[in-house]
């Protein structure tokens, strides 16, 4: 069973780019970007046979609707928003491992590693799994909260310090299966905690609407188990940080958003992953780390954010 962590955080705080850098950083590590070439135009229904003009295929990008009239789209946006994630989050494992373009889209180029470099990433594994349990879980655990203990974790334990050599062939396979990661881009978790969350207490949603959401959301998350997440990685970026970078990424569906939109969506991170006065019924381990600083074009800080992380799962 891979471990499943979910990539919280702000708009344009740099979670496609983190997940880009995990993908290439790692064997084992598979990452699932957030849908936004579906966002940015839905299919039309095979199913019913309909003849679709141009005009009606041209409306159909819902994050353009959204950002455009909001009080009109949150709802429906909402809806798709969760319907993406729900279907990411519960596609079999064995999916992402073989359908590249599953977890490719949207998260550019997936570097094809040559056996010596595999060779030395299984090395880095190993030893980011070890410096965690010796050292650096302290460093772990100052910014982590609500442990959550996984069904598995005596396994890993066990598996734990491999490259003794005494290992039996059944342990050593446990543990290259241990070292399988899925990092999704957000979850159903931040999709209620933050967005449908800011929608109400923005006036988004009426009331009538907030809880038709809330219903189904607790509803779906009851029935459907495997939408699991063992751990969270929040990056924390000031909102004006945030905004700077939005327009760096210069999307056109994005281009009228305000900074006071980005801060209402800090303080819903802030309250669920930092001061935790929501998102109780799920309290789920959080890694912070901290991406104001530029870390995109600096190798020591990438590397250094890989490492959280490799220590953060190992801890799990
Ligand atoms: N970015 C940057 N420096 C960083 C991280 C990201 O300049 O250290 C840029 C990145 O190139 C992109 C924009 O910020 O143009 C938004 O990043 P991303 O799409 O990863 O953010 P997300 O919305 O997925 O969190
Ligand atoms: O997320 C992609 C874009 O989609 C960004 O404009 C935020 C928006 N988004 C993502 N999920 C939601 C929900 N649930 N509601 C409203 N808007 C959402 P980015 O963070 O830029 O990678
Ligand atoms: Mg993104």
């Amino acid at each position: 069973m891979p471990v499943r962590i979910a990539i919280e955080g702000n708009i344009a705080a740099g979670k496609s780019t983190f997940l880009r850098i995990l993908a290439e950083a790692g064997l084992g590590f598979f990452v699932v970007p957030e849908p936004l070439s579906k966002w940015q135009g839905i299919p039309a229904d095979d199913d019913v046979e309909m003849p679709v003009s141009a005009s009606q295929d041209a409306g159909m990008n819902i994050l353009d609707k959204f950002y455009s009239d909001q009080e009109r789209w949150a709802f429906t946006f909402q809806t798709y928003a969760f319907l993406s994630r729900l279907r990411a989050q519960l596609r079999p494992f064995e999916d992402y491992e073989t359908k590249p373009e599953l977890r490719a889209a949207g998260a550019g180029s997936f570097k094809a590693k040559t056996a010596k470099e595999e060779e030395g990433e299984s090395a880095a594994a190993a030893a980011g799994g070890k410096r965690s349990r010796d050292g650096e879980s302290a460093d772990a655990a100052g910014e982590t909260s609500s442990k959550r203990t996984r069904d598995d974790k005596a396994a890993d334990a066990g598996s734990a310090g491999n490259g003794s050599g005494a290992a039996a062939s059944g342990k050593a396979e446990a543990a290259a299966e241990e070292e399988k990661i899925l990092f999704f881009e957000r979850s159903v978790l931040s999709d209620k905690y933050c967005f449908a969350a800011n929608c109400r207490e923005s006036g988004l949603f009426e009331e009538l609407e907030w809880r038709v959401y809330c219903d189904w959301w607790k509803f779906i998350m009851q029935e459907f188990k495997a939408l699991r997440i063992d751990g969270l990685v929040y990056l924390r970026c000031a909102p004006a940080t945030c905004h700077q970078r939005l327009h760096k990424r210069a999307r056109d569906e994005e281009a009228g958003v305000p900074l006071s939109y980005l801060n209402d969506l800090h303080h819903r991170h802030e309250e669920w992953l930092v001061s935790r006065t929501c998102g109780r019924e799920f309290p789920i381990t959080t890694l912070v780390l901290d991406t104001d600083a530029e870390f995109e074009t600096d190798p020591v800080r990438r590397t250094a954010m890989v490492d959280r992380i490799r220590a953060f799962v190992a801890s799990l």
